[in-house]
Protein backbone atom coordinates (compact mmCIF):
# COMPACT_ATOMS: atom_id res chain seq x y z
CA UNK A 1 0.00 0.00 0.00
CA UNK A 2 1.18 3.66 -1.16
CA UNK A 3 0.38 6.14 1.82
CA UNK A 4 0.69 10.45 1.39
CA UNK A 5 1.97 11.43 4.97
CA UNK A 6 0.78 14.90 6.15
CA UNK A 7 2.29 16.53 9.29
CA UNK A 8 0.09 19.29 10.91
CA UNK A 9 0.85 21.37 14.51
CA UNK A 10 -2.03 21.61 16.04
CA UNK A 11 -2.95 24.07 19.25
CA UNK A 12 -5.00 23.47 21.63
CA UNK A 13 -4.86 23.80 25.94
CA UNK A 14 -6.48 21.14 26.98
CA UNK A 15 -6.89 18.11 23.87
CA UNK A 16 -6.62 14.91 24.00
CA UNK A 17 -4.14 14.80 20.61
CA UNK A 18 -3.92 10.98 20.30
CA UNK A 19 -7.84 11.15 19.94
CA UNK A 20 -7.75 14.46 17.75
CA UNK A 21 -5.11 12.71 15.67
CA UNK A 22 -7.26 9.41 15.51
CA UNK A 23 -10.36 11.59 14.83
CA UNK A 24 -8.69 13.69 11.98
CA UNK A 25 -7.45 9.65 10.54
CA UNK A 26 -10.42 8.69 10.20
CA UNK A 27 -12.96 11.17 9.02
CA UNK A 28 -10.78 12.60 6.53
CA UNK A 29 -10.76 9.02 4.99
CA UNK A 30 -13.56 6.30 5.85
CA UNK A 31 -15.50 8.97 8.07
CA UNK A 32 -16.51 6.25 10.46
CA UNK A 33 -14.71 3.48 11.82
CA UNK A 34 -15.98 1.72 15.26
CA UNK A 35 -19.46 2.09 14.36
CA UNK A 36 -18.66 -0.28 11.34
CA UNK A 37 -19.56 -3.88 11.41
CA UNK A 38 -16.35 -6.11 11.22
CA UNK A 39 -16.98 -7.41 7.78
CA UNK A 40 -17.16 -3.71 6.41
CA UNK A 41 -13.99 -3.12 8.36
CA UNK A 42 -12.11 -5.34 6.26
CA UNK A 43 -13.37 -3.92 3.66
CA UNK A 44 -12.60 -0.53 4.31
CA UNK A 45 -9.13 -1.10 6.02
CA UNK A 46 -7.27 -0.09 2.88
CA UNK A 47 -9.17 3.34 2.57
CA UNK A 48 -8.43 4.01 6.71
CA UNK A 49 -5.84 6.86 7.25
CA UNK A 50 -2.81 5.90 9.91
CA UNK A 51 -1.64 7.91 12.28
CA UNK A 52 2.24 7.81 12.56
CA UNK A 53 3.22 10.44 15.54
CA UNK A 54 1.98 12.49 17.88
CA UNK A 55 4.43 14.55 19.40
CA UNK A 56 3.03 16.53 22.36
CA UNK A 57 4.50 20.04 23.78
CA UNK A 58 3.50 20.99 26.71
CA UNK A 59 4.01 24.55 27.53
CA UNK A 60 6.01 23.87 30.76
CA UNK A 61 8.84 21.58 29.06
CA UNK A 62 10.42 24.57 27.78
CA UNK A 63 10.60 23.14 24.36
CA UNK A 64 8.06 25.14 22.65
CA UNK A 65 8.77 26.39 19.12
CA UNK A 66 5.92 28.11 18.48
CA UNK A 67 3.70 30.97 20.35
CA UNK A 68 4.93 31.20 24.00
CA UNK A 69 3.31 29.22 26.64
CA UNK A 70 1.52 27.58 24.04
CA UNK A 71 0.43 23.46 24.02
CA UNK A 72 0.52 21.94 21.03
CA UNK A 73 1.35 18.80 19.06
CA UNK A 74 3.19 17.87 15.91
CA UNK A 75 0.84 14.85 14.31
CA UNK A 76 1.63 12.70 11.56
CA UNK A 77 -0.88 11.17 9.60
CA UNK A 78 -1.00 9.30 6.71
CA UNK A 79 -3.48 8.97 4.16
CA UNK A 80 -3.69 5.96 1.50
CA UNK A 81 -2.88 6.92 -2.04
CA UNK A 82 -6.03 4.85 -3.46
CA UNK A 83 -8.17 7.52 -1.72
CA UNK A 84 -7.59 10.44 -3.75
CA UNK A 85 -6.14 10.98 -7.50
CA UNK A 86 -2.58 12.23 -8.58
CA UNK A 87 -3.04 16.09 -8.43
CA UNK A 88 -2.35 18.43 -6.21
CA UNK A 89 -6.14 19.33 -5.45
CA UNK A 90 -7.16 16.05 -4.76
CA UNK A 91 -4.21 15.82 -2.32
CA UNK A 92 -4.75 18.81 -0.44
CA UNK A 93 -8.85 18.51 -0.15
CA UNK A 94 -7.71 15.11 1.87
CA UNK A 95 -5.31 16.00 4.12
CA UNK A 96 -5.80 19.44 4.75
CA UNK A 97 -9.81 20.27 2.74
CA UNK A 98 -12.07 20.22 6.12
CA UNK A 99 -9.68 20.50 8.68
CA UNK A 100 -8.18 23.60 7.88
CA UNK A 101 -10.91 24.74 9.07
CA UNK A 102 -11.42 23.01 12.39
CA UNK A 103 -9.23 25.03 15.09
CA UNK A 104 -6.16 26.06 15.28
CA UNK A 105 -3.88 23.62 12.88
CA UNK A 106 -1.13 24.67 10.44
CA UNK A 107 0.21 22.20 7.83
CA UNK A 108 3.74 21.91 8.23
CA UNK A 109 4.60 18.78 5.47
CA UNK A 110 3.25 16.46 3.37
CA UNK A 111 6.31 13.36 2.33
CA UNK A 112 4.64 12.28 -0.93
CA UNK A 113 4.57 9.05 -2.28
CA UNK A 114 6.55 7.68 -4.90
CA UNK A 115 3.48 6.99 -7.00
CA UNK A 116 2.08 10.23 -6.09
CA UNK A 117 5.21 12.31 -7.53
CA UNK A 118 5.29 10.05 -10.79
CA UNK A 119 2.73 12.44 -11.87
CA UNK A 120 4.94 15.32 -11.18
CA UNK A 121 7.99 16.13 -14.10
CA UNK A 122 8.96 18.98 -12.20
CA UNK A 123 10.30 21.89 -13.22
CA UNK A 124 11.35 21.54 -17.16
CA UNK A 125 14.65 23.96 -16.79
CA UNK A 126 15.78 24.22 -13.25
CA UNK A 127 18.40 25.45 -11.96
CA UNK A 128 21.45 23.77 -14.61
CA UNK A 129 18.53 24.44 -17.11
CA UNK A 130 18.52 28.08 -16.48
CA UNK A 131 22.10 28.60 -16.41
CA UNK A 132 22.74 26.83 -19.04
CA UNK A 133 19.87 28.92 -21.40
CA UNK A 134 21.88 32.18 -19.65
CA UNK A 135 25.22 30.70 -20.45
CA UNK A 136 26.13 31.41 -16.44
CA UNK A 137 26.73 28.25 -14.90
CA UNK A 138 28.13 29.42 -11.68
CA UNK A 139 27.65 32.65 -10.13
CA UNK A 140 24.60 34.08 -8.56
CA UNK A 141 22.22 35.24 -11.23
CA UNK A 142 20.60 39.01 -11.13
CA UNK A 143 17.16 40.00 -11.84
CA UNK A 144 15.29 42.91 -12.30
CA UNK A 145 12.13 44.05 -11.74
CA UNK A 146 10.30 46.48 -13.80
CA UNK A 147 8.37 48.91 -11.62
CA UNK A 148 6.04 51.61 -12.19
CA UNK A 149 4.62 50.33 -15.41
CA UNK A 150 0.88 50.98 -15.10
CA UNK A 151 0.22 53.89 -17.64
CA UNK A 152 3.54 53.43 -19.60
CA UNK A 153 2.93 52.83 -23.22
CA UNK A 154 5.06 50.49 -25.22
CA UNK A 155 8.03 53.15 -25.81
CA UNK A 156 8.33 53.67 -21.97
CA UNK A 157 8.16 50.14 -21.31
CA UNK A 158 11.01 49.92 -23.64
CA UNK A 159 12.97 52.41 -22.20
CA UNK A 160 12.54 50.88 -18.91
CA UNK A 161 13.42 47.22 -20.30
CA UNK A 162 16.73 49.02 -21.88
CA UNK A 163 17.88 50.70 -19.09
CA UNK A 164 17.66 47.49 -16.97
CA UNK A 165 19.38 45.17 -20.07
CA UNK A 166 22.05 47.65 -20.65
CA UNK A 167 22.99 47.27 -16.69
CA UNK A 168 24.22 43.40 -17.00
CA UNK A 169 20.85 41.76 -15.77
CA UNK A 170 20.54 37.78 -16.34
CA UNK A 171 16.57 38.06 -16.04
CA UNK A 172 14.01 40.63 -16.36
CA UNK A 173 10.68 40.55 -15.41
CA UNK A 174 7.56 41.76 -15.30
CA UNK A 175 5.61 43.62 -12.31
CA UNK A 176 3.22 40.78 -11.17
CA UNK A 177 0.76 43.50 -11.44
CA UNK A 178 1.08 44.19 -14.80
CA UNK A 179 -2.42 42.77 -16.16
CA UNK A 180 -3.54 42.80 -20.02
CA UNK A 181 -4.03 46.49 -20.99
CA UNK A 182 -4.63 48.80 -23.91
CA UNK A 183 -1.24 50.46 -24.30
CA UNK A 184 1.11 47.26 -23.52
CA UNK A 185 -0.95 44.28 -24.81
CA UNK A 186 1.43 40.93 -24.23
CA UNK A 187 2.04 40.22 -27.87
CA UNK A 188 3.40 44.00 -28.81
CA UNK A 189 4.84 44.34 -25.07
CA UNK A 190 6.94 40.90 -25.54
CA UNK A 191 7.90 41.55 -29.51
CA UNK A 192 9.17 45.43 -27.77
CA UNK A 193 10.96 43.78 -25.08
CA UNK A 194 12.36 41.20 -27.61
CA UNK A 195 13.39 43.56 -29.87
CA UNK A 196 15.37 45.47 -27.32
CA UNK A 197 16.81 42.55 -25.39
CA UNK A 198 18.61 41.49 -29.01
CA UNK A 199 19.89 45.42 -29.22
CA UNK A 200 21.08 45.14 -25.80
CA UNK A 201 22.69 42.20 -26.33
CA UNK A 202 24.45 43.82 -29.61
CA UNK A 203 26.13 46.07 -26.31
CA UNK A 204 26.56 44.07 -23.37
CA UNK A 205 27.64 40.71 -25.27
CA UNK A 206 25.40 39.28 -22.45
CA UNK A 207 22.42 37.05 -23.00
CA UNK A 208 18.89 37.73 -20.69
CA UNK A 209 15.64 36.34 -20.18
CA UNK A 210 12.40 38.29 -19.98
CA UNK A 211 9.53 36.94 -18.18
CA UNK A 212 6.35 38.08 -19.48
CA UNK A 213 3.07 38.02 -17.10
CA UNK A 214 0.14 35.45 -17.78
CA UNK A 215 -3.00 37.11 -16.35
CA UNK A 216 -6.48 36.53 -16.66
CA UNK A 217 -8.61 34.18 -16.83
CA UNK A 218 -7.26 30.23 -16.18
CA UNK A 219 -8.87 29.48 -19.65
CA UNK A 220 -6.77 31.76 -21.40
CA UNK A 221 -3.38 31.35 -19.74
CA UNK A 222 -2.00 28.60 -22.35
CA UNK A 223 -2.65 29.98 -25.49
CA UNK A 224 -1.17 33.62 -23.91
CA UNK A 225 1.63 31.44 -23.11
CA UNK A 226 2.21 29.90 -26.69
CA UNK A 227 1.38 33.82 -27.95
CA UNK A 228 3.93 34.94 -25.90
CA UNK A 229 6.23 32.26 -26.70
CA UNK A 230 5.97 32.78 -30.32
CA UNK A 231 6.49 36.84 -29.77
CA UNK A 232 9.93 35.86 -28.28
CA UNK A 233 9.44 35.51 -24.68
CA UNK A 234 12.04 33.53 -23.03
CA UNK A 235 10.32 33.07 -19.49
CA UNK A 236 6.69 33.85 -18.08
CA UNK A 237 5.99 34.94 -14.76
CA UNK A 238 2.87 33.13 -12.84
CA UNK A 239 0.91 34.28 -9.86
CA UNK A 240 0.66 31.08 -9.00
CA UNK A 241 -1.72 31.01 -5.48
CA UNK A 242 -4.50 32.82 -7.07
CA UNK A 243 -5.20 30.43 -9.77
CA UNK A 244 -3.74 26.90 -8.06
CA UNK A 245 -0.71 24.76 -7.86
CA UNK A 246 -2.79 22.84 -10.54
CA UNK A 247 -2.98 25.53 -13.13
CA UNK A 248 1.12 25.73 -12.73
CA UNK A 249 1.47 22.42 -13.14
CA UNK A 250 -0.39 22.13 -16.09
CA UNK A 251 1.60 25.23 -17.52
CA UNK A 252 4.80 23.30 -16.28
CA UNK A 253 4.06 19.98 -17.98
CA UNK A 254 2.81 21.07 -21.16
CA UNK A 255 5.49 20.14 -23.89
CA UNK A 256 4.14 23.25 -25.87
CA UNK A 257 5.30 25.55 -23.02
CA UNK A 258 9.43 25.91 -23.69
CA UNK A 259 10.33 28.67 -21.39
CA UNK A 260 11.25 28.68 -17.53
CA UNK A 261 8.43 29.63 -15.51
CA UNK A 262 8.62 32.09 -12.87
CA UNK A 263 6.54 31.60 -9.35
CA UNK A 264 5.43 34.72 -8.07
CA UNK A 265 4.10 34.32 -4.33
CA UNK A 266 1.30 36.80 -4.34
CA UNK A 267 -1.39 35.86 -1.89
CA UNK A 268 1.23 34.06 -0.23
CA UNK A 269 0.96 35.80 3.08
CA UNK A 270 -2.53 35.39 3.54
CA UNK A 271 -2.05 31.82 3.95
CA UNK A 272 1.87 30.76 5.44
CA UNK A 273 2.73 34.07 8.08
CA UNK A 274 -0.03 31.97 10.97
CA UNK A 275 1.65 30.03 13.52
CA UNK A 276 -1.38 28.71 14.19
CA UNK A 277 -3.40 28.39 10.74
CA UNK A 278 -2.39 27.91 7.35
CA UNK A 279 0.50 26.25 5.37
CA UNK A 280 3.99 26.04 6.26
CA UNK A 281 5.95 28.54 4.10
CA UNK A 282 8.37 25.97 3.11
CA UNK A 283 6.09 23.67 2.13
CA UNK A 284 3.59 26.15 0.05
CA UNK A 285 6.81 28.17 -1.30
CA UNK A 286 9.44 25.23 -1.34
CA UNK A 287 8.01 21.85 -2.10
CA UNK A 288 4.47 22.66 -3.82
CA UNK A 289 6.02 25.30 -5.75
CA UNK A 290 8.59 22.63 -7.38
CA UNK A 291 6.60 20.25 -7.69
CA UNK A 292 3.80 21.64 -9.52
CA UNK A 293 6.77 22.69 -11.66
CA UNK A 294 8.12 26.69 -11.37
CA UNK A 295 11.65 27.19 -12.39
CA UNK A 296 11.86 29.78 -10.17
CA UNK A 297 10.52 30.67 -7.21
CA UNK A 298 10.04 34.41 -5.81
CA UNK A 299 9.60 34.55 -2.11
CA UNK A 300 10.22 37.41 0.88
CA UNK A 301 13.50 37.54 2.09
CA UNK A 302 14.83 37.79 5.99
CA UNK A 303 16.56 41.12 4.59
CA UNK A 304 14.34 43.62 2.59
CA UNK A 305 11.41 45.69 2.84
CA UNK A 306 8.58 42.52 3.77
CA UNK A 307 10.33 40.10 5.45
CA UNK A 308 10.12 36.38 6.55
CA UNK A 309 11.69 34.84 9.07
CA UNK A 310 15.30 33.53 7.77
CA UNK A 311 14.74 29.92 9.81
CA UNK A 312 11.70 29.74 7.38
CA UNK A 313 13.72 31.25 4.04
CA UNK A 314 16.45 28.94 4.45
CA UNK A 315 13.48 25.67 4.81
CA UNK A 316 12.17 27.02 1.39
CA UNK A 317 15.62 27.05 0.00
CA UNK A 318 15.96 23.72 1.24
CA UNK A 319 12.33 22.11 -0.62
CA UNK A 320 13.31 23.89 -3.85
CA UNK A 321 16.81 22.24 -3.77
CA UNK A 322 16.70 19.87 -1.92
CA UNK A 323 17.72 15.83 -3.84
CA UNK A 324 15.60 14.11 -1.83
CA UNK A 325 12.73 14.82 -4.98
CA UNK A 326 13.99 13.43 -8.09
CA UNK A 327 13.29 15.82 -10.15
CA UNK A 328 15.40 19.22 -11.14
CA UNK A 329 15.86 21.69 -8.56
CA UNK A 330 14.22 25.25 -8.79
CA UNK A 331 16.18 28.38 -8.39
CA UNK A 332 15.83 30.44 -4.91
CA UNK A 333 14.93 33.83 -5.35
CA UNK A 334 14.68 35.97 -2.14
CA UNK A 335 13.24 39.57 -2.89
CA UNK A 336 11.47 42.53 -1.89
CA UNK A 337 13.41 45.68 -0.89
CA UNK A 338 16.53 44.24 -1.85
CA UNK A 339 19.87 46.64 -2.59
CA UNK A 340 23.43 45.74 -3.21
CA UNK A 341 24.17 46.65 0.51
CA UNK A 342 22.53 43.11 1.13
CA UNK A 343 24.12 40.64 -1.50
CA UNK A 344 26.59 39.69 0.82
CA UNK A 345 24.30 38.33 3.27
CA UNK A 346 22.55 36.81 0.37
CA UNK A 347 25.04 34.89 -0.51
CA UNK A 348 26.41 33.87 2.77
CA UNK A 349 22.59 32.48 3.31
CA UNK A 350 21.90 30.97 0.11
CA UNK A 351 24.69 30.19 -1.66
CA UNK A 352 25.73 30.78 -5.31
CA UNK A 353 22.72 29.14 -6.70
CA UNK A 354 20.33 32.07 -6.24
CA UNK A 355 18.94 34.83 -7.89
CA UNK A 356 19.40 38.18 -6.62
CA UNK A 357 15.86 40.29 -7.37
CA UNK A 358 15.43 43.97 -7.28
CA UNK A 359 12.70 46.21 -8.05
CA UNK A 360 13.81 49.66 -6.27
CA UNK A 361 17.18 48.46 -5.24
CA UNK A 362 17.81 48.44 -9.37
CA UNK A 363 15.68 51.80 -10.26
CA UNK A 364 15.97 53.73 -7.25
CA UNK A 365 19.85 54.08 -7.91
CA UNK A 366 20.82 57.62 -8.02
CA UNK A 367 22.34 57.19 -11.27
CA UNK A 368 19.43 55.06 -13.35
CA UNK A 369 18.61 51.68 -13.74
CA UNK A 370 21.89 50.26 -15.89
CA UNK A 371 23.89 51.83 -12.83
CA UNK A 372 21.57 50.33 -10.52
CA UNK A 373 22.51 46.69 -12.64
CA UNK A 374 25.84 47.32 -12.51
CA UNK A 375 26.06 48.26 -8.72
CA UNK A 376 24.22 44.78 -8.35
CA UNK A 377 26.96 43.00 -10.23
CA UNK A 378 29.40 44.74 -8.87
CA UNK A 379 28.31 43.35 -5.52
CA UNK A 380 27.91 40.23 -6.46
CA UNK A 381 31.70 39.97 -7.96
CA UNK A 382 33.12 41.56 -4.81
CA UNK A 383 31.03 39.01 -2.12
CA UNK A 384 32.54 35.82 -4.25
CA UNK A 385 36.10 37.02 -3.96
CA UNK A 386 35.31 37.79 -0.29
CA UNK A 387 36.11 41.81 -0.59
CA UNK A 388 34.22 43.77 1.49
CA UNK A 389 32.05 46.07 -0.21
CA UNK A 390 33.31 49.11 0.94
CA UNK A 391 36.28 48.61 -0.35
CA UNK A 392 35.31 47.00 -3.47
CA UNK A 393 33.24 49.74 -3.88
CA UNK A 394 36.75 52.65 -3.49
CA UNK A 395 37.15 52.11 -7.34
CA UNK A 396 33.39 50.94 -8.73
CA UNK A 397 31.34 54.57 -8.72
CA UNK A 398 28.25 52.69 -9.22
CA UNK A 399 28.16 50.48 -5.91
CA UNK A 400 30.05 53.35 -3.87
CA UNK A 401 26.63 55.45 -5.01
CA UNK A 402 24.24 52.30 -4.17
CA UNK A 403 26.03 51.90 -0.95
CA UNK A 404 25.31 55.31 -0.07
CA UNK A 405 21.61 54.99 -1.19
CA UNK A 406 20.83 51.89 1.13
CA UNK A 407 23.28 51.57 3.40
CA UNK A 408 25.58 48.28 3.70
CA UNK A 409 29.05 49.76 3.46
CA UNK A 410 30.20 47.31 6.77
C1 LIG B 1 8.23 38.95 -2.88
C2 LIG B 1 7.95 39.55 -4.23
C3 LIG B 1 8.76 40.78 -4.53
C4 LIG B 1 8.24 41.52 -5.73
O1 LIG B 1 7.46 41.03 -6.49
C5 LIG B 1 8.68 42.86 -5.99
O2 LIG B 1 8.02 43.50 -6.94
C6 LIG B 1 9.69 43.47 -5.31
O3 LIG B 1 10.03 44.73 -5.61
P1 LIG B 1 11.15 45.53 -4.83
O4 LIG B 1 12.45 44.89 -5.12
O5 LIG B 1 10.82 45.46 -3.37
O6 LIG B 1 11.07 46.91 -5.37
Amino acid sequence: MSYCTATYRIYDDKADFHRKAESIAIGMTVGTWTELPLIKQDEMRRHLGRVESVTIHEPADGTDNGAAGERYADVSISYPDVNFTSDIPALLITVFGKISMDGKIKLLDLKLSDAFLSAYPGPKFGIQGVRELLDVPHRPLLMSIFKSVIGYDLGGLREQFMAQALGGVDLIKDDEILFENLLTPLEQRVRACYEAAQEAEQITGKRLLYAVNLTGRTSTLREQALRAIEAGASALLFNVLPYGFDVLHELSSDPEITVPIAAHPSLAGAIYPSPHYGISASLLLGKLMRIAGADLVLFPSPYGSVVMPREENLAIQRELVSSELAIRSSFPVPSAGIHPGLVPQILSDFGTDVVVNAGGGIHGHPNGASSGGRAFLQAIDAALNGVPLEQAAQSLPELMAALDTWGGRK
